[in-house]
This record gives C-alpha cells, structure tokens and sequence, in this order.
C-alpha cells in the first residue's frame, strides 16, 4: 500500500539537505505490514565526495574546538534524543520491526552513549611518564585521526550510529555516515537532531546509497581516514582487504553464533527466562543473539519441555502493539533465508520441537514473520550450529560436561558474545576465563550489553577493535607522544639507547 505523506530521505551535507544527483529514490518499507513510510534518495560516488570535501575541511576547525566544548554538543544532542525518544522509538520499530519496548531501549542507549560520551570531553585522558633525561617532560596526548567513515547496520539503526558518531567527534573527528538502505528513517531524525544542536556544518554528513556504490567509495576515499563498519562478516572481510591495502585504519564488529550454556545445577526457570528474550527478542536479529544452546544431559528434557511452553506462549505480530512479543523480520529476502536453515536443520537430522514455519496467517500475511524455531539434539557439526542465521532459530546441542560446553562454544569461527547459567562458583570463574568471546554473562543472556563497557568480539566478529566504552576512543583518536625539553642543550639519553 503506498500512502500519500511519504518522507523523501535527503542527503545531509555541509549543512545542507540535498536529494543525490541521481534522482533515484528506493522505498523504505515497514516489515510489519507492507507500508512504504518514504523514500529514500539514492547515492553515488559523487555525493561522497562532496561529504568528504565538507567533512574535511569542518574537521581543520572542529578539532580545535575544545574537548569539553565539543561535550556541550553531545549533552544537548543527548538531550534532544531525550525530548524525542518516543517518537523515535516508533518509528524505529515502524521501519525495523523490533518491539516498541525493545525500541525504547534501544533510543535509550543512543541517549545513554550520548551523554557518557560527553563527559568524556572532559577526560580523554593522556598520560605524563617521566622522562630519562633531566629537565625533559614526556608525555601521550591523544589527536584526532581525520575524516571517519561510518558504515552502520540496520538492526540497531540508532544505538550503533551512537557508538560510532559520539567517540568520533569527541575525538575531534568529522563525520561521513552511510546508515544501512533499510533503515532511512532513523538517520534521517538522527541527522536532524544535529542540525536542532547547531553542529557547525559538515561535521557530520549523512549520505544514503549502498554498500557496493557509496560503502566502496567510502573505503577508497583517500581522504577517509578510518572506516568503523558494523555488520556482515562478508561484506567486513572485503572492506578489510582494501582498507589494508590502502594503509586505511579500520574497526570492524561483524557476526556473531553466541551459545548459552545451561548447567545441570542452574535455576531452569531464570534459564528459561535469558535464552528466550536473547534467542526470540529482536526475532533473533541481533549480534549478539542466541542461536546454540549448550545444555548438560541432566537437564535436557525438563528445560526443552519448559521451553517449548514458554515458546509457545509468545506472540507474534506488529510491534507498535505493546502485548506483543516478537515482531517481524527485516525482509521477505531474510525470511526465506531463515527458513532455508529450517530446512538446512531437518535435512541434518536435527529434532524440530517448535516453529519452523513462516507465520503468514490473517494480518501476519502482510508482513515478514517467522515462528519461533527451536531445534533439539543438534550436532556440533551441523551448519545450524555453526552458521549465522540471524533470525528466531535455537539450536540445543546437548553436552555430558563443562570441558565439552566450552569446547563447543568456542570452536566457532565467531567470538562475540556467550553465556552460562549455573550456581557453582567454580563453573563460573572456569566459564570467566575460558570462553573465548568479547562479551561472557554469568547468569543471564547473551544480549543486553551496556554503553560503557567495550563492545567486540574475537576471532572473525572483530578485528581487534571495540565499539562504545572508553575503548571506542582507541579506534577514534592517535596517540602522539609529545617530549618537551627545557633543558637548553642538546641532551642525549642517558640510559644506552640514545
Ligand atoms: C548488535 O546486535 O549488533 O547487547 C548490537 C545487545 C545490544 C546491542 C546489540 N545492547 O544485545
């Protein structure tokens, strides 16, 4: 159904709202039911360009902007997303489908990341060593590293954007962000609330268009300093191969097939509890969701019979209705893929226990639902164990010890996040030191992650780097060592490494 008040998505550049050069424009659907809410305008190498040509030449002034001044932007900016964060959130789950509660959070963490980075402002901390020579000072002082290019996906349209926007231009960086085509919306309010916070212009330059056109020529502009990317591990590995090529610092935070492990002496229902909201929140669509459930034989039967009760118990449907539990996925394309690793999982000879199936019954025909899909006595080695799926697909592999439930857990070629559920102190430091993830949750899922704490994962999820917390600062800002010598000669070091 088109309606008549559709939002025409524009560039954001230099200050300046502007449609590309192309005329194009794509539709920008909501996946609950059909309805294009705007149209976004479509980009090209050029419109690059001239964001780069803005963000540049803003950065020559943004940087010496003090770092604390630079915080009054980001506290009233948080503070807009705070007057606004109702009518962001439904928008959100409008053009994503998350659940509005789950939207509420989500804009709540952009104001959280808003804030926190703000105050640093007034850290950014460096360090003063002493020097080996007399009358010498030495000391670390973090700079700016440039122009950032920004690659954003559409699960977390506005949270991710936060964590990549704040550090950068806390940093002293300027700003060319490129959010994902199925998520216009969000950017589009984000880019105005800039605008609202009289951000001088061009310090951040909004331009829509995809990975293959304006990504690409994000990752070979030679005067993009950084590129922060968040999403496939395809599309990270590719932008990887050719920032490296081009001695081009890249942060990249990419997939995840993060387990949680149940114990046989774990509380069942707080187990219960955790894997459901971290399998089937965001029906699954999340980094960090669960999609492998370790669980110990002892307790095998009695947590599948408590989860496929619970399972059956969530609703599906449109997530602006605050009963609902599970919303829709983000495209028909992403529906049929899940259902592929359905079928993939049955071929295997893994036992379906719940869902299964696309939901396509009365109103959920117009819109893009799967079931929540629990399969069980999964093997290690099928593809459901060890493929990203991205959807509301759990697979319980059963395990006979701790030692096995690591070992699984970390023989993924991801490492984002894990989880156990248990009440011995021992599992717990064992699980604490020997999951290999970025992220580990005693007691609890594996999705809820918190702003200031580094968010990243090992092995193929990252490439070292961490989104949000003070770490996000080591991905935005060089360190220069500075030495001052008041000495008045020309003093040569004492120790013998002169
Ligand atoms: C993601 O899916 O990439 O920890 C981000 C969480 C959220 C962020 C997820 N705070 O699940």
């Amino acid at each position: 159904m088109v309606t008549s008040t559709k939002t025409a998505y524009l560039n954001f550049i230099d200050g300046k709202w502007q449609p590309a050069k192309s005329g194009e424009t794509v539709e920008n659907v909501n996946p609950a039911n059909g309805e294009v809410i705007g149209l976004v305008t479509v980009s090209s190498e050029k419109e690059i360009d001239d964001a780069v040509k803005a963000a540049k030449k803003a950065q020559k002034t943004w940087r010496l902007v003090p770092a604390p001044a630079r915080g009054e932007y980001l506290f009233r900016i948080g503070d807009l997303l705070k007057q606004k964060k109702e009518m962001l959130a439904r928008l959100l789950t409008q053009e994503m489908g998350k659940v509005i509660d789950e939207a509420r959070g989500e804009v709540q963490e952009a104001i959280d990341m808003a804030y926190y980075m703000a105050g640093e402002g007034r850290r950014l901390f460096g360090q003063t060593v002493p020097s080996e020579l007399p009358n010498k000072h030495a000391m670390s002082m973090r700079v700016p590293v440039g122009v950032a290019g920004l690659i954003t996906p559409w699960n977390f349209p506005i949270a991710i954007a936060s964590w990549k926007i704040f550090p950068a231009l806390i940093g002293g960086n300027t700003v060319v962000w490129k959010p994902a085509t199925d998520t216009p919306a969000l950017a589009y309010e984000f880019a105005k609330i800039f605008e609202e916070a009289d951000l001088p212009k061009g310090v951040v330059n909004l331009v829509y268009g995809s990975g293959s056109t304006v990504g690409q020529a994000m990752v070979e502009h030679p005067d993009i300093d950084i590129i922060s990317f968040t999403g496939s591990t395809e599309t990270g590995s590719k932008i990887s191969g050719r920032a490296s090529e081009l001695l081009k610092r890249v942060s990249l935070e990419m997939g995840g097939k993060n387990a949680i492990i149940v114990m046989d002496d774990a509380d069942l229902d707080l187990a219960v509890d955790g894997i459901v909201w971290s399998a089937f929140g965001t029906s699954g669509q999340r980094c960090t969701a669960c999609s492998r459930l370790i669980v110990h034989e002892g307790i095998k039967e009695k947590l599948e019979s408590l989860l496929v009760k619970r399972i059956g118990e969530l609703k599906l449907g449109n997530g602006l209705n605050e009963d609902i539990d599970v919303g829709p996925v983000i495209s028909k394309r992403a529906l049929q893929q899940i259902d592929e690793y359905v079928q993939i999982g049955k071929q295997e000879g893994a036992t379906l226990l719940c869902g299964g199936r696309i939901a396509d019954k009365g109103e959920l025909s117009k819109g893009h639902y799967y079931e929540p899909t629990l399969f069980t006595d999964v093997n290690r080695n099928m593809r459901i164990a060890k493929e990203e799926i991205f959807g509301p697909v759990l697979s319980l592999i059963p395990v006979s010890s701790l030692e096995e439930a690591i070992e699984i857990n970390n023989e993924t070629n991801y490492g984002l996040s894990s989880a156990i559920f248990t009440n011995d102190t021992n599992n717990t430091f064992t699980a604490m030191r020997d999951l290999d993830t970025g992220i580990v949750y005693i007691n609890a899922g594996t999705t809820g992650a918190e702003i200031h704490l580094p968010f990243g994962g090992t092995k193929h999820t990252g490439n070292g780097h961490r989104d949000s917390g003070t770490a996000a600062l080591d991905v935005f800002t060089e360190w220069r060592a500075v030495y001052v010598d008041y000495s008045g000669s020309l003093q040569r070091a004492q120790i013998d490494n002169n």
